[in-house]
């Protein structure tokens, strides 16, 4: 049987400038049912610059004028910078610089007092999407305690449940994922709020690698500016397979496709604990009597791609098979 539509949502975007995380920024764009209320860009696996200028290009070639800010608040374990220049290489594509930048004045307040502003004047509690670490909304949930209320769901790219994580570090007993581990104590402050969280661990990602089927997916809905770039931003991905021993995945689009078929995951209650100091840093494990969190367990990768593909390239053929 069909799914319903997904419900209407105000959505309060937190994304970290990865490429993962500008592809779901541009499948937010093309979600008719999201109000988008503002972009924050978190500079964790990311030059923030960069990010910020490359968030505003997405916003401007899509015609979504939202407004954004970029956080200042560090990280205790910095993404490796290999990593994080890929912004400044999605920064260049040409499709995004197709003309002069009409970008105005970058926003005073850093992106953790902007994220408090936008989640105190929302008319209703708004959905917090974040597909980098929590800390600008833990600073919020600690500074403004009554900004809880204003939150009906946080959905959240991050952790490693029943699976390895994927912190290779020589200091580090490999169990964490990078969104926890580059701040673990937000996510305990976020734990430690009331707020619903909705989880995707690297459980259900690890099960969405970004595969050449799937950039020649993209590659026969060439010509289309919105396809283009989602098809530009997976190819920045090659190659980390060969260099970390590890799959690029959807982590961030599968969690952002949450808002729009929620069916693609099984959800389950998992009561949940995070390890913030020592080796096992970053860790979130199953503990009983820990916070619950609505963690996804399952995903049907054929819907996750075919869902990729609608959202961005509606006009691409099916392979041929020949
Ligand atoms: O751990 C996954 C998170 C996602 O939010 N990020 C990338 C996605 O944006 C960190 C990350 C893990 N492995 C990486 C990462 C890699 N090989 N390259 C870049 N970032
Ligand atoms: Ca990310």
């Amino acid at each position: 049987m069909a799914d319903l539509p997904p419900r209407p949502r105000r959505v309060v975007f937190d994304h970290d400038g990865a490429p993962d995380d500008l592809l779901s920024l541009l499948l937010l764009t093309r979600y008719g049912h999201v109000d988008l209320r503002g972009v924050a860009v978190t500079p964790a696996d990311c030059l923030p610059g960069p990010a910020l200028s490359v968030t505003r290009k997405i916003l401007d070639l899509t015609g979504r004028d939202v407004p954004t800010a970029v956080g200042t608040l560090p990280g205790r374990n910095p993404f490796p910078l290999e990593w994080r220049i890929d912004a400044l290489r999605a920064d260049a594509l040409p499709v995004l610089n197709r003309k002069d930048p009409d970008i105005g004045p970058a926003d005073a307040l850093p992106a953790h007092e902007r994220l408090a502003v936008w989640l105190a004047r929302t008319p209703a509690p708004v959905t917090v999407l974040a597909t980098g670490p929590l800390t600008n909304l833990a600073w919020c949930l600690e500074h403004h305690p009554g900004l809880e209320s204003r939150i009906e769901e946080v959905v959240f790219m991050g952790g490693a449940l029943d699976v390895a994580g994927n912190v290779l570090r020589p200091d580090h007993d490999g169990s964490a994922e990078w969104n926890v581990f580059w701040d673990p104590d937000a996510v305990r402050r976020v734990f430690d709020s009331a707020v619903p969280v909705t989880m995707f661990p690297l459980d259900v990602t690890d099960r969405v690698p970004v595969t050449m089927d799937l950039a020649r997916a993209f590659g026969r809905a060439y010509g289309d500016p919105v396809g283009d770039l989602a098809g530009s931003l997976l190819a920045l991905t090659f190659g980390t397979l060969e260099t970390t021993g590890l799959a690029y995945c959807c982590w961030d689009s599968l969690t952002t496709s949450y808002l729009a078929e929620p069916g693609i995951c099984a959800f389950e209650t998992v009561h949940c604990d995070v390890i913030t100091r020592g080796v096992s840093q970053g860790r979130v494990l199953r503990r009983a009597g820990g916070r619950a969190v609505r963690c996804a367990v399952t995903v049907d990768a054929g819907r996750f791609y075919r869902h990729l593909l609608d959202t961005l390239a509606p006009d691409g053929r099916p392979p041929t098979g020949r």
